[in-house]
């Protein structure tokens, strides 16, 4: 790379384009712009090999409710799911095949319809805005850019009017909603159990109360070696449920290798997040994963996070604060001393645990760790 070469200004002219990583692909680009190219040793593959049947298990939610068995049989894969993975697929979970299809088709029509009509929902302003659309989160902040374009909505618990909702995929936002919140209420009440707790008691803590969700729109890539769709990262809130269509990328972090999230048909996959693995004293994972990208695509998939309900208040600002400390910058599991801190939170073996002890309160908690140890995770950033 020349010493002339200006990153900042090619930052600005990208976003200034307002037409995402869609426009480059559109305007007909072979090679990707220096931005988005990623240092060779954050795209090492440390895959397993091909002979490896290692898989992220995949749970079956038939029958859950309706035999003592089969639930107690279903508890104790979502426990060592949980704990040995942080990630697990489920199936038979519920929600009709039809309401996958239009969420992912409506993210499809959301990037691809005219670009004046996405233009107005450019925007980088989250603490405003409950819609809005824009090129990688973190662009002026990341080391390099990834090859994805995002549309977020905050759906609960105060959903946008509708009419701030984009017209080709509302109803499609409000019915895929309903029915994720529904799912992670399940979720939550088998981690509850699965942690030797009240069937409610994650519910009741306010785990389930706000959900965001991100659309992940990934265009076809020219030069996909060079770049990542998703860099390696853990999130940053108590769960996530993602949608994904077949065409893959995903992969997670498991035994300090990278392993695939096949797309199974009808299957969505869960994620444990960081402020899980800290309420629950470190006995569920949150653990690192990215997106790679191809070639072929578009590839959609939709993140929904659940996470603390009073999304304005000052800690989850100093959440959004060090986003790129806690998102992007920390080992793969919070350890040490990191957690030591947050002991007070822990149902789990504590006898100082309060019952009454929320999330808020939690997430607050979080926040005065992160402030005091943000600069212990930057240093200690040990993962991709
Ligand atoms: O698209 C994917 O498979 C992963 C997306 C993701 O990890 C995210 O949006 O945080």
């Amino acid at each position: 790379m020349g010493s002339n070469y200006d990153r900042k200004s090619e930052l600005k002219a990208f976003d200034e384009t307002k037409t995402g990583v869609k426009g480059l692909v559109d305007a007909g680009v072979a090679k990707i712009p220096t931005i988005f190219v990623h240092q060779q040793h954050k795209l090492e593959v440390k895959s397993h090999s091909g002979k490896s049947q290692i898989s992220v298990p995949v749970i079956d939610l038939e029958g859950v409710y309706k035999d003592a068995n089969l639930h107690a049989q279903i508890i104790e894969k979502v426990r060592d799911s949980s704990e040995k993975w942080g990630f697990f697929q489920l199936v038979n979970h519920g929600i009709p095949d039809r309401v996958l299809k239009q969420m992912i088709d409506g993210v499809r029509k959301f990037n691809e319809q005219d670009s004046e009509v996405k233009k107005k929902f450019y925007s980088r302003d989250y603490a405003k805005k409950k819609v809005l659309f824009n090129s990688n989160f973190d662009l002026f902040q990341a080391p390099a850019a990834n090859w994805r374009d995002t549309f977020a909505c905050v759906m609960a618990p105060h959903p946008p009017a509708q009419e701030e909702m984009p017209a080709v995929c509302r109803e499609t936002l409000i019915e895929f909603s309903k029915q994720i919140m529904k799912l992670g209420c399940t979720v939550f009440e088998l981690l509850s159990e699965a942690l030797g707790l009240d069937i409610n008691h994650l519910k009741d803590i306010g785990c389930a109360e706000g959900l965001l969700l991100l659309c992940n729109y990934y265009p076809t890539c020219p030069e996909p070696e060079l770049t990542m769709g998703s860099s390696s990262h853990s999130d940053s809130d108590f769960l996530t449920i993602l949608l994904q269509d077949q065409i893959g990328g995903l992969q997670v972090l498991h035994d300090n290798q990278w392993v695939d999230v096949t797309p199974t048909p009808g299957a969505l996959v869960v994620n444990i997040g960081d402020l899980l693995q800290l309420i629950s004293n470190d006995k569920l994972k949150s653990v690192h994963h990215r997106a790679l990208v191809k070639n072929v695509g578009p590839r959609i998939s939709v993140a929904c996070f659940f996470r603390a309900q009073n999304d304005s208040s000052e800690c989850i600002k100093t959440l959004r604060t060090h986003q790129g400390v806690v998102i992007r910058g920390k080992p793969s599991n919070l350890q040490g001393n990191h957690c030591q801190r947050f002991s007070c939170l822990l149902p789990l073996q504590r006898s100082g645990w309060s019952p009454f002890t929320t999330a808020f309160q939690a997430v607050k908690l979080v926040c005065n760790g992160v402030r005091k140890s943000a600069s212990a995770w930057v240093t200690s950033t040990s993962v991709s």
